[in-house]
């Protein structure tokens, strides 16, 4: 029960200035853009993130036109309002960003949808909502790029929470290219990640590596 192609979730990275310094951020998703990343999620958030919203736009703006350019979907983390101005083509919230509200009015507007998820009960009340396009499950693993991040799921979990859910799965947190072909065979659509890209000396080897498992058929789509 979904309304997009789970591929667009292959290889996904989220990341904002706080991640990648302001000089940064858009070579950054250019490389990534080129290298071959399908989905984009501008998540401008926690220390260090631009505070203007005058300056949050102009970069927003800036990464949707460079995510048009690759004909590659662009998402905004939970700023509905910047999501609906854009005319964004997705918005992803988590569970404390009261996401059912801002899920509905986004799906109004035709936005594609996502929900960050951590346990069973949360993955069991999107079945109740068609209005719900993917789940992120996450952190998989212990990772440094949220300052309030839960304990790590592991991939057992994750494998169970794939199972569970009745949309597409895309996995985030301590993805790197060590554990990529593990997170793959879990069942999931795809890999959300920022470091392993943001911290990159090589950007576009690094995302040709994490959509390997995909193409190699190791993914158990
Ligand atoms: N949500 C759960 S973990 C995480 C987010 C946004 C951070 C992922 O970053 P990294 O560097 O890929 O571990
Ligand atoms: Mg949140």
């Amino acid at each position: 029960m979904t309304n997009i192609s789970p591929e667009i979730l292959q290889t996904y990275l989220v990341t904002g200035t706080q991640d990648t310094g302001v000089a940064q951020f858009l070579p950054t998703l250019e490389a990534a853009l080129n290298a071959g990343i399908t989905c984009f999620q501008f998540r401008e958030k926690g220390p260090n993130s631009l505070q203007s919203a005058a300056e949050i736009e102009h970069y927003a703006r800036q990464a949707q036109q460079l995510c048009r350019t690759y004909q590659v979907p662009f998402f905004i983390d939970d700023r509905l309002e910047l999501a609906l101005t854009l005319q964004a083509d997705g918005l992803h919230v988590g569970q404390s960003d009261q996401p059912w509200a801002k899920i509905e009015t986004a799906k109004r507007h035709g936005l594609i949808t996502g929900l960050s998820c951590h346990s069973a009960a949360e993955i069991i009340v999107c079945h109740q909502q068609p209005i719900l396009d993917y789940l992120g499950i996450g952190p998989i693993f212990p990772t440094h790029s949220k300052s309030d991040a839960q304990s790590p799921l592991g991939l057992q979990q994750l494998g169970d929470f794939v199972s569970l859910s009745e949309r597409p799965v895309v996995a985030i947190g301590g993805i790197s290219l060590q554990n990529i072909a593990n997170v793959a065979q879990t069942g999931v659509a795809g890999a959300a990640v920022i470091s392993v890209i943001t911290q990159s000396s090589d950007i576009a080897q690094t995302v040709q590596a994490l959509k390997q498992p995909w193409h190699t058929g190791e993914a158990s789509l």
